[in-house]
């Protein structure tokens, strides 16, 4: 068979040589690799040059995978999920695939030859921070999850050349610093400028009558950038399964304008390249949407008109028309980010592959889905018609096309109800007018979830109230997962070895096995080197800390860990509340009985929220004064970790004791770090918040440390007339921390420092911190005592580790694809002659 496929393979054919799995072919191909593509001698190498070598090494042993995985797609004519999302926060690749791949073992002894630890190699490696927090970092688990299940799917989103900021700490205050990952190249991405697609900007739209007599929109832009896609391949656990991540890269469609160069205007020859290339520069720092900024909606636009182009030419390779395209392709929004894909989708069928309008609705709403990820109402993104309109003419038009035929069938629903028509506009015209880009999503999707259950309950009854009424039969719930691979397997190699010795490693597949474990629960020895495992790893971590920050901290001591963004809803400020609580105590009554904690936090403050700021510089005080404290003892320490990110994260979670998931109930979407912690062994105290509520429900509520108002409460709580005042006044602990805080105590004095954050709470408090303080500190109080009990503290670990399986991106993965994808597996057979996996 002459196909061009068939010809491809040929010429690789020398395969076990080039990528063979076993240890003397892959120490081979790592010294070749470190001549002929990092151009060094073994003798010269640095740790890095030996890092790309053996991600050059890695990669090569994915390829053949990755090749076949899309010829077979491209045969079978398969059904593919697309996640459409801004963010993707992937975290190192080397590890992972490596477990994947069943290599691990193989690839430290060839390593060894060069005196280097493969852990050191592993460690050399930058990770691409194209996320903010949970909703980046999902898209990555169901990345995982999607190869790992056989699932035909890509990943499309937006190489930025500079992602999350790194974060620095400098007299307690973040500092960010351009995280530069790109600086070295990244051996795991393959550009494809062959594949680029352009996309248009600006400019106007004009009608005309085609040939056959059709009123028809043109749109001539202002400009035209070009998209490069980048392929990352997303390798799944031991199947040959190889999906691709497609991140678009803008750049200028001609980079040198010689008209301008040669007229002497030297800087304006290049103007175009230069605002080309800012569309994929960076990612914005915020984990709740930029309102107004043009650049991130040109972002938005930009990557997905790209992909839509993308998925329209593979259609067309392979059927004979569009009119199937929502048979072969589910379009998973993520988030509202990029909803802006129903209206393009509409435009490239309408005015480039000439549909008429209700075909062209009918695909469009049966390709896309929509998932949702907040509650806070000032967090649903929405841009100004002006800007939208100026920037991308032809889309606006359409968006009020969809509209128009959509208030149209509202009024014959709802006849003489001109509030609710004005409620569910895709256009906000109660004002300055926007667009409401969940609205967009909603009119334009087949599907609409949220990301917990008590999430989706909320969005049926508050946020998306009115839609929910008009189509019930879209809503439903996906509750979030994690992929036990990275978040186990590579990131606690040894509780990995502890749980497979005890009932084999089907877990890693088929998180719910994990249950097994229940058997040894009441096995002395076991829980003896399951509490040896987790002071080794906190030893470990102890170690790491005082690297870092030179904070000595014993790994005896209760950790205590809050890691995530720094948000004034995820109430990091209550955590330094039972602190302040505790030092105050220790204070009046040196000889306390108290459990010694170790608290640590980590996480980044979007650059322009002054309050969380604040909090870091909160917490960093308050370990200064209590570190340095020598009546303490060392029975309270705190500790801010400058830098969270996911490798950060694979080293804290499983040195955990302690999960404080402490968010105001219903706010809160789901939470993922909460399930990170549970898997590798911590305790969770946490509020009826998100998937902390689904959690309780699996572990059991004796084995979980709950405090705090519900939903419920909160609400009624606000609509009775909350004042935190009363708190302040009635309790009078709470009333000495706050002073204590706002006297300058933790401040050299400087009693205005924490003035706005301490006032905050006492005259407005829109978290109610205050509300949730004693009921936090009681509950504080039974961690501690459960603690002392070292043998029932493990009891309750390995339960909790037992009982996570329904936390698996698996799980979730399944529901999205039996429920809402209706996609199925496809088996990828390896050629013969490339040797199976290990
Ligand atoms: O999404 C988070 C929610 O806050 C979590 O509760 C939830 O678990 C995860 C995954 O569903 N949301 C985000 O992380 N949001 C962002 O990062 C973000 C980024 C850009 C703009 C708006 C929001």
């Amino acid at each position: 068979d002459p196909s061009p496929e068939s010809t491809f393979v040929c010429p690789i054919i020398i395969e076990d040589d080039r990528t063979g799995l076993d240890t003397e072919t892959i120490r081979r191909a790592l010294r070749d690799n470190l001549l002929y593509i990092q151009g060094k001698l073994p003798e010269l190498a640095s740790k890095n040059d030996l890092y790309m070598a053996l991600a050059y090494t890695i990669r090569d042993r994915l390829l053949q995978r990755w090749l076949t995985t899309q010829q077979t797609y491209l045969k079978k004519d398969v059904r593919t999920v697309c996640y459409l999302s801004a963010e993707f926060l992937v975290g190192p690749h080397l590890a992972n695939n490596l477990i994947n791949l069943g290599i691990y073992e193989q690839v430290q002894k060839a390593v060894s030859e060069s005196g280097l630890k493969l852990e050191e190699l592993i460690a050399q490696e930058e990770e691409p921070g194209l996320g903010n927090g949970g909703l980046g970092r999902l898209a990555a688990c169901y990345l995982d999850s999607l190869s790992t299940l056989e699932i035909p799917a890509i990943g499309y989103g937006i190489r930025y050349e500079f992602g999350i900021f790194d974060q620095e700490i400098h007299d307690g205050w973040q500092v960010e610093i351009t995280d530069k990952w790109l600086q070295y190249g990244n051996p795991w991405e393959i550009a494809r400028p062959e594949a680029g697609v352009e996309v248009k900007f600006g400019g106007y739209t004009e009608s005309y009558t085609d040939e056959n007599g059709n009123y028809r929109s043109r749109w001539i832009p202002d400009y035209v950038v070009k998209g490069i896609p980048y392929d990352t391949p997303i390798l799944g656990y031991r199947v040959n399964t190889a999906n691709t991540m497609r991140l678009w890269k803008s750049e200028a469609c001609e980079s040198f304008d010689f008209g301008r160069f040669n007229r002497g205007d030297y800087y304006g020859a290049v103007d175009n390249k230069v605002h080309s290339e800012n569309i994929s520069k960076v990612l914005y720092p915020n984990d709740e949407p930029i309102q107004g900024k043009e650049l991130r909606l040109e972002q938005q636009y930009f990557f997905v008109s790209c992909s839509l182009q993308d998925m329209i030419r593979i259609h067309l390779h392979e059927n004979p028309s569009l009119n199937s395209f929502h048979q072969k392709w589910s379009v998973q929004l993520n988030d509202t980010h990029p909803s802006v894909g129903v209206a393009e989708l509409m435009r490239l069928l309408i005015d480039v592959h000439h549909f008429d309008w209700d075909k062209a609705w009918f695909i469009t709403q049966n390709t896309f889905a929509y998932t949702n990820h907040t509650l806070l109402p000032e967090a649903l993104e929405k841009w100004p018609l002006s800007i939208f309109g100026r920037l991308l003419p032809r889309l606006m038009e359409i968006i009020y096309e969809i509209n128009h035929r959509f208030l149209d069938k509202i009024r014959i629903i709802y006849p003489h109800d001109d509030g609710k028509i004005s409620r569910l506009s895709i256009i906000d015209e109660s004002g300055e007018k926007y667009v409401r880009m969940a609205h967009l999503a909603c009119v334009g999707s087949q599907a609409i979830n949220g990301v917990a259950a008590l999430h989706t309950e909320l969005l049926k009854k508050d946020v998306l109230r009115n839609f929910y009424e008009l189509f019930p039969e879209k809503f439903s719930n996906k509750t979030n997962g994690v992929t036990p691979r990275r978040w186990i397997v590579s990131s606690n190699p040894r509780l990995t070895f502890a749980i497979t010795e005890k009932i084999g490693e089907n877990w890693i597949k088929h998180l719910e096995d994990l249950r097994g474990l229940e058997n040894y629960v009441d096995d002395g020895e076991f829980r003896d080197s399951w509490r040896r495992i987790k002071y080794d790893i906190k030893a470990d971590l102890a170690n790491y800390i005082d690297k870092k920050v030179g904070i000595k901290v014993d790994p005896s001591t209760l950790f205590d860990v809050q890691v995530k963004r720094i948000h004034e809803y995820k109430r990091q400020h209550l955590n330094v509340l039972h602190i302040v609580t505790l030092y105050h105590r220790l204070k009046n009554n040196p000889n306390l009985d108290i459990t010694p904690r170790t608290f640590i936090f980590g996480g980044k403050a979007a650059p322009g929220y002054f309050m969380a700021k604040l909090i870091i510089k909160l917490i960093n005080s308050v370990a200064e004064v209590i570190d340095n404290d020598p009546t303490i003892g060392g029975r309270l320490k705190v500790v801010f970790l400058p830098d969270y990110n996911v490798t950060f994260g694979q080293r804290v979670y499983p040195a955990a004791d302690l999960s404080e998931q402490i968010s105001t109930a219903g706010k809160e979407a789901s939470g993922t770090g909460n399930m990170k912690f549970s898997m590798n062994g911590a305790l969770t105290i946490g509020t009826l918040d998100g998937a902390n509520i689904e959690i309780r429900e699996e572990v059991g509520a004796e084995n979980f440390f709950l405090f705090g108002l519900t939903t419920e409460e909160v609400y009624a709580k606000k609509a009775a007339g909350y004042n935190p005042q009363e708190y302040y006044y009635h309790n009078e602990e709470l009333r000495a921390v706050l002073d204590l805080i706002g006297s300058g105590f933790f401040s050299r004095g400087d009693s205005s420092l924490f003035r706005p954050l301490v006032d905050n709470l006492i005259y407005d408090d829109p978290y109610m911190l205050l509300a949730d303080y004693q009921s936090y500190i009681d509950c504080q109080e039974g961690v501690g005592r459960a603690y002392k009990d070292q043998e029932h503290w493990s009891r309750l670990a390995i339960l909790n580790v037992a009982r996570m399986g329904k936390f698996s991106s698996d799980r979730s993965i399944r529901q999205y694809c039996e429920e809402i994808w209706r996609v199925q597996p496809v088996k990828i057979e390896l050629p013969d002659y490339i040797q199976a996996n290990a």
